[in-house]
């Protein structure tokens, strides 16, 4: 266990007193504009006239500028091109960016923002996935995921069960809105302060916006108030319009999106409808799997592609099912182009198999626990996609959990609390969880970064990382405090910016400490060995006789009587460079999309939760009273990080699975544009108890110091609370029919809690 093991994450006090930076927190230089965005009042038409000239002429506005405006292409799609920074003669959502108003101030920007006018002739908007399928309406081809011989296994199943499923899409609610400002520089160059994931993204993507080399675009990030995925691509539109305005004002300009403008603008996590089949044999294995998936992509394709790919790689989530075929399209719909979002597409295609499974267990009369248990992954078993399952731990946290949070007499309480209580429900269900780690596309699986020992002996580390709260600066520092062996104190981490550390990917498939740790890991231990060599040449003896770090020197175990620092200063007189890159691409992972095959994953991470809720039958509302989790962190490097991971992460999945519900009306408007008209999850939707028991592991060798990503794994677990909600209102109504129908928010439990199935 090195010494760090209990390191307390860096931001804490800072945060606490208030005085961590955002975007918004730096102090503006003279003579800074604002810029506000005027969106597309309509999901879908075509612009007939737009007039700008009233806002242009109010008082203390600078300009107001529209895609004529745009140097270079007016294009942001990062993986397809058909998104456009502003509309030209077509809107295909409501919010989307039509023209930017810059002005002496933010107040004067909004009141011109009402003196544009914009004349559309309107055409039909779709939102829903279904409508869009049938009018062929898609934003990629569909992709195919199969593996044995479905037509021949559902043929010989005992049982065959099918059904359909939606989910729905959930706000990202970051705290920070999305934010950028950006600055002049000498000779044509534009430095970008962005609370972007992306940085590099943000960087190519004003350069192709405005024209110029990326070499003339700095981006700088400090940390973010969340980014949860919504910032992964959808921060890239305001940092590109704020460098937009810088080159044609010459001014430094600040955009930051207030909270209304951001959740009607932005894209969200993708609904998907599905349809699935699921057989299986007289003894409950699942012999056959088939589903067809419709996600809700919104007006670009933005990261759906990628997105629908994750939901793919998860549509068996932590099964072993030998026939499949699951296929998924991503359908064009007149809404903002939904994004990534904790698990990309992963829960969506979980929520599916464990429906599938549900179906069975209710038509079977069995617990969906008995044919779970009965399909989990072994090692050696192969994903659909042809990577083998290796340390496949999921039955041993099934095993662990059982017995730790003594889940038969908790299922004994619950049936004899049901039996007793009339109008009070208690539901149990289990969620596993088997999540990929690596982005899907391989080549975004690299990492930098950039160390400086300084003559002091204090260290700059610089890397791609995003600090967005999850707390990847606090381990990127336990990484080189412990490959330096020096005190975490010596140790700052510097802004994310892209003049230290260039071509980045986004800190994002939480892979961000494993791929940025690496870097530091490799650039460190580069140095360590320098300053060793410097030292033994100074003692006349062997560097492997030396050892240096926090103690200072050691020769041959004993101290040398050499201080760190003094051996840093030492070094540098001795004109060793003190300064070291280094560079990391997760090795063996590969992905042929064309056949649908590979070892897209450096590893899984698996856990299993159980969720116990308790429903109110008299007025639809619930309290989930416990979640009890066993979860493969492999050697978690810092146990307070990743618990408040697990601890989030299933919040969140609580909450899209139970009350953040979207809603649109018939012109494609979006309704739950609030906070007062969108529910997200507070204290008293937390569960009353939340155990996490930690699956004893070494570890993987490719997640940094062994400990496992963290990330978005554990948002899955919420999954579950649907489930056990349903087994609470089949309690009290046994003609209750579960359905898949994801918020199952208060309202639609009453409404099934009396529901008559015929
Ligand atoms: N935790 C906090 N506090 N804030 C965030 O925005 N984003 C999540 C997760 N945890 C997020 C978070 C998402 S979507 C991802 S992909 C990972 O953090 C990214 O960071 P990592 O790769 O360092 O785990
Ligand atoms: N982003 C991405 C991701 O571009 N590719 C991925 O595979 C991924 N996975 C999870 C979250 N973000
Ligand atoms: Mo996370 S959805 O990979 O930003």
């Amino acid at each position: 266990m090195s010494a760090c093991y209990r390191m307390k994450n860096i931001d804490s006090i800072s945060h606490v007193r208030g005085e961590s930076l955002y975007v918004d927190d730096i102090p503006e230089t003279g003579g800074t504009l604002h810029a506000v965005v005027f969106p597309s009042p309509s999901a879908h038409g075509v612009i007939k006239r737009l007039d700008t000239s009233h806002a242009t002429n109010l008082r203390g506005v600078q300009a107001v500028l529209t895609a004529p405006d745009i140097p270079g292409e007016n294009q942001i799609g990062g993986v397809i091109p058909d998104e456009p920074l502003f509309a030209e003669d077509k809107v295909e959502f409501i919010g989307q960016p039509v023209a930017l108003i810059v002005a002496s101030d933010e107040a004067t920007a909004r009141k011109a923002r009402k003196l544009i006018h914009i004349e559309i002739e309107e055409l039909e908007p779709i939102t829903d996935a279904r409508h869009a399928f049938e009018k062929s309406m898609f934003l990629s081809p569909p992709q195919t995921f199969s593996s044995g011989d479905i037509k021949k296994a559902l043929e010989e199943c005992e049982y065959v069960f099918e059904g359909n499923c939606e989910s729905g899409g959930q706000e990202h609610m970051y705290i920070e809105g999305q934010a950028s400002y950006a600055y002049p520089g000498e000779k044509g160059s534009i430095r970008i302060v962005s609370s972007t994931q992306g940085p590099t993204h943000v960087q190519k993507t004003a350069a192709a916006v405005l024209g110029l080399p990326m070499h003339l675009i700095e981006v700088d990030v400090n940390r973010l108030g969340g980014g949860f995925g919504g910032k992964e691509d959808q921060a890239t539109a305001y940092a590109c319009m704020a460098a937009l305005a810088v080159v044609k004002l010459n001014k430094p300009v600040k955009l930051v999106l207030h909270r209304l403008d951001d959740m009607m603008m932005t894209g969200k996590r993708h609904p998907y409808s599905a349809d699935f089949k699921i057989g299986l044999s007289a003894d409950l294995r699942i012999l056959a799997y088939q589903a067809r998936l419709y996600q809700n992509g919104g007006a670009a394709a933005d990261l759906s592609p990628a997105i629908l790919d994750r939901s793919l790689f998860h549509s068996t989530n932590a099964y072993y099912i030998p026939n499949t075929q699951v296929t998924a399209y991503s359908c064009k719909t007149n809404l903002p182009p939904n994004t990534a979002f904790r698990g990309f597409g992963g829960p969506q295609g979980m929520f599916v198999i464990e429906s599938a499974i549900a179906r069975a267990a209710h038509e079977l009369g069995t617990e969906a626990r008995t044919i779970q248990e009965k399909n989990f992954l072994r090692n050696g078993d192969l994903f659909q996609y042809g990577q083998k399952a290796t340390g496949a731990s999921i039955k041993k946290c099934y095993r662990i959990a059982s017995k730790e949070f003594r889940v038969s007499e908790l299922a004994s309480e619950i049936r004899t609390f049901n039996k007793k209580n009339r109008v009070q429900k208690k539901g149990m269900a289990m969620m596993p969880v088997c999540f990929g780690i690596s982005f899907t596309n391989k080549q975004m699986n690299q990492a930098r970064a950039l160390v400086h020992i300084y003559q002091d002996g204090s260290v700059g580390v610089s890397t791609g990382a995003v600090e967005m709260g999850q707390g990847v600066n606090t381990k990127i520092v336990q990484v080189v405090a412990k490959a330096l062996s020096i005190d975490p104190a010596r140790i700052k981490i510097e802004t994310t910016n892209t003049t230290r550390v260039s071509n980045t990917s986004p800190t994002a498939a939480s892979s961000g400490a494993d791929l940025n740790g690496k870097a530091a890991e490799i650039a460190c231990s580069r140095l360590v060995s320098r300053l060793k060599n410097a030292v033994a040449k100074k003692l006349g003896t062997k560097s492997s006789d030396v050892t240096i770090g926090e103690k200072g020197v050691m020769l041959n175990g004993k101290p040398a009587g050499i201080l760190w620092e003094e051996a840093v200063k030492d070094a540098y007189r001795e004109r060793v460079c003190l300064s070291e890159q280094g560079h990391y691409a997760t090795p063996g992972v590969e992905f042929d999309k064309s056949i649908a095959k590979g070892q897209p994953f450096a590893y899984h991470v698996y856990g299993v939760a159980f969720v116990t809720v308790i429903v109110d039958c008299l007025r639809g509302t619930y309290t989930v009273e416990s979640v009890n989790i066993a979860h493969d962190f492999g050697s978690s490097m810092n146990p307070e990080i990743d618990l408040g991971q697990v601890e989030g992460a299933l919040m969140q999945g609580i909450g899209w699975m139970t009350m953040e519900e979207l809603a649109w009306d018939k012109n494609g408007r979006y309704l739950s544009n609030s906070l007062s008209t969108y529910k997200v999850p507070d204290i008293y939707s937390a569960p009353l108890e939340v155990n996490c028991t930690p699956l004893p592991s070494r570890g993987h060798r490719k997640a940094i110091l062994r400990s496992k990503a963290i990330g978005e794994p554990p948002l899955m677990y919420g999954i579950g609370t649907y489930f056990a909600l349903q087994n609470a209102i089949t309690a009290f109504n046994p003609s209750y029919r579960p359905d898949f129908n994801a918020p199952l928010t208060p309202e639609k439990v009453l409404m099934r809690l009396y529901s008559r199935h015929s």
